[in-house]
């Protein structure tokens, strides 16, 4: 995939940054911008006690939450789950200033149409999808569990059209940080790798490291074949070969990690299945596509959860 790609500078803006919610990976991003000394607040959906403190390693420090009266705000990351992310910037439109920049971090597809549809003109979209890991071994905790990295994209034209320091910022939230000229290629990438781990993680309740068995081989064989016509069929092009050492390397380096979707399965909650399995089998049917390896792995899932879970 040949790409243009542009490394970014660590230069420090001044103007604080929103995060939306209180998920690992905005944790993560906004005790690191605390820890670089840049303004940062958290919008929660439910009001918080006012002392709010949270710590990252072994630092401890206090997290600014941001009410309507802060606004209007002009950088805003959300890393919430895909099927919050519309939701969330419902509720924080009125709040946003004519010419924000918001960026949206989720596993899955199908959101930034939706999202899109939301904004003014001048209100630039983005795409940051990230392979860095986080956990929060209690709910004011975080820990930076996954030394990933993280693709920006902008996603409209207000953002592909303005001066701004988004990727600088992000830099230091989600970095190593590259900055590419079209953000879906590396959503795709990041679908297939979402498409496989976290079905089968979720649904054999184990480790990304045992996908590595023998014995899996062959469905993660035809899960990958099968992608691969989906994307084609959307303008996407992978190579069965590529994706399927893709997926080993996230296997070997993720070994011991449980997926997101093992966790919200093992902890009852609601899972991202829609955004991901869900998505590609919606691309197949418009495509007229048959894909019956990700549509069994989806009916096995699901015979397995309540509908709110997907
Ligand atoms: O993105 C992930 C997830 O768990 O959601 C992977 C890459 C599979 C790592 O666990």
């Amino acid at each position: 995939m040949e790409q243009h790609r542009s490394e970014v500078s660590t230069g420090i803006s001044q103007k604080p940054w929103l995060v939306v919610g209180r998920g690992a990976i905005g944790l993560l991003a906004a005790s690191r911008w605390a820890l670089a000394q840049q303004p940062v607040q958290l919008w929660l959906r439910q009001a918080q006690s006012l002392n709010y403190r949270f710590s990252v390693g072994s630092r401890d420090f206090p997290m600014q939450l941001a009410g309507a009266t802060h606004g209007p705000f002009d950088k805003v990351l959300i890393p919430v789950k895909a099927f919050d992310t519309v939701a969330a910037v419902q509720q924080l439109l009125p709040h946003l200033s004519e010419h924000a920049h918001i960026v949206l971090c989720h596993n899955g597809m199908g959101t930034l149409e939706q999202v899109q549809a939301l904004l003014l003109p001048s209100q630039g979209l983005w795409f940051a999808s990230t392979t860095q890991g986080a956990y929060k071994p209690s709910p004011l905790q975080v820990r930076h569990t996954g030394f990933g990295e993280t693709m920006l994209g902008a996603c409209n034209a207000a953002a592909r059209s303005s001066v701004t320091t988004i990727a600088s910022d992000l830099n230091i939230a989600l970095g190593p940080l590259q900055q590419v000229a079209d953000i879906t290629p590396y959503l795709w990438k990041k679908l297939a790798i979402n498409c496989v781990i976290n079905p089968l993680t979720a649904l054999l309740q184990v480790r990304n490291g045992e996908l590595l068995k023998a014995e899996y081989q062959v469905q993660i064989s035809q899960l990958l074949t099968e992608f691969v016509l989906v994307a084609k069929a959307c303008g996407q092009q992978f190579s069965l070969d590529e994706l399927q050492q893709l997926i080993e390397k996230v296997q070997q380096t993720t070994a011991q990690n449980l997926s997101s979707m093992q966790q919200d399965v093992a902890n009852q909650r609601r899972t991202e299945l829609n955004a991901i399995t869900g998505f590609l089998l919606q691309q197949a049917a418009a495509h007229q596509i048959q894909l019956p390896a990700h549509l069994a792995l989806y009916q096995q899932l699901t015979a397995r959860l309540q509908p709110w879970q997907y």
